[in-house]
């Protein structure tokens, strides 16, 4: 194919083109991460998409703060020899993203996707429907700096959509709520609004929901594979394996993620504020500071669920929020060695690449 799109058709725009100028690397190219599996990554250059592969020195050395490319990120790559090749040798500086806590024992964040404008949050209006679930993607969404909106879809399974969709937008005001049925293209109209030529949308949710059925239908083609899902408990088999940007007719920019088993939310408990507002609001006329809601005198909570103000069940999920969070809450002096850490190594990369070195 010729140079069907520019990299502004890929988001790229002047504050990017900026962040890379400022670089001033000879040799450099900036380009956007449109796959990600493992260490391999596709990026879309000014010369059509690549693969690549992240230096040495990016792999090792940029594990903490979520430093490694992600889907979506923009980075600053090197061409190498042969053909449509590159080594990526930083990130550059993210808009927005949605973060996870990686799997296993340490505490380490992990991008699943970056620089996006629009996160659909998708649910199944089946057996594995779940306020709480979405409310741990909230908070995912609302601190990673990007804008939620919640789809419900396999509106054609469910008898009490309606129903559903209160209850839904109880627990999230004003975040929109829009019911689809991806498998027959119903309500894809409502997504119009956020498919803008060279906006970023990412679906996420949990594996069967529907999130490759939805692109495809967007798409217009087959192009992700979906999944059966167990009828018993209408779990998915988390058909998606890798994340993946793609380009819409209209020209959307979309991302496709893999349902996650278990999404343990990164996120600083302040994005609990927004997602629990009436309960935080309340929280915060409690008699002591450090209250637990559990039992100490004059907590506002208690007597807002007494008083049937508040919902317990939403006091229960804030609490629960809370505790996950506060383990991976560092106290300031280790954030700011972090991002020091982080700063050192950008300007160590800079530095020490002889060939990029500009005089
Ligand atoms: N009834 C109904 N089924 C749907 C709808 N959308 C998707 N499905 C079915 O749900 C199953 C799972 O769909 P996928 O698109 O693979 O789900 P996914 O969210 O991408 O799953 P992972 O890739 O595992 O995260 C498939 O059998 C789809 O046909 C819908 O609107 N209604
Ligand atoms: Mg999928
Ligand atoms: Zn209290």
């Amino acid at each position: 194919m010729t140079l069907e799109h520019t990299l502004e058709d890929w988001g790229y725009g002047p504050e990017r083109k900026q962040q890379f100028d400022d670089l001033n690397q000879d040799g450099w190219m900036p380009a956007r991460v449109v796959r990600a599996a493992g260490r391999e990554f596709h990026i879309r250059t000014t010369e059509g998409e690549w693969l690549a592969e992240p230096s040495g020195a990016l792999w090792r050395d940029a594990t903490e703060g979520g430093a490694r490319p992600a889907v979506g990120d923009w980075v600053a790559v090197e061409p190498r020899p042969g053909n449509d090749r590159a080594r990526i040798h930083l990130v550059l500086p993210r808009r927005s993203k949605i973060s996870r806590r990686a799997p296993g024992h340490d505490v380490v964040e992990q991008v699943i996707a970056a620089n996006l404008d629009t996160v659909l949050i998708v649910s199944a209006l089946d057996h594995d429907f779940n306020l709480r679930r979405i409310e741990r993607y909230l908070a995912v969404v609302w601190n990673g700096g990007a804008t939620p909106v919640l789809l419900l879809n396999k509106a054609d399974v469910c008898d009490e959509a309606d129903q559903r969709q209160l209850e839904v937008e109880a627990i999230a005001p004003g975040v929109p709520v829009h019911r689809t049925s991806a498998k027959h293209g119903d309500g894809m109209e409502l997504l119009e609004p956020y498919l803008l030529p060279a906006k970023t949308v990412a679906v996420v949710g949990s594996s069967g929901v529907g999130k490759s059925t939805l692109i495809n239908r967007l798409l217009g083609e087959a192009k992700f594979k979906t999944g059966e899902i167990r009828e018993f408990d209408s779990k998915g088999r988390h058909t998606t394996t890798h994340r993946e940007l793609v380009r819409l007719p209209g020209g959307a920019l979309f991302i496709d993620t893999p349902g996650m088993r278990e999404l343990a939310p990164w996120a600083d408990e302040d994005a609990l504020n927004d997602v629990f507002t009436e309960v935080a609001e309340l929280a915060a006329t409690c008699k002591f500071n450090d209250c637990t809601h559990a039992h100490e005198p004059g907590c506002a909570v208690r007597s807002g669920i007494e008083s049937g103000e508040l919902d317990a069940a939403r006091v229960e999920s804030y609490q629960k929020l809370q505790k996950e969070l506060s383990h991976l809450a560092k106290d300031e002096r280790t954030k700011r060695a972090e991002g020091k850490k982080f700063g050192r190594f950008y300007k160590h990369v800079i530095k020490t690449h002889p060939k990029g070195r500009k005089r």
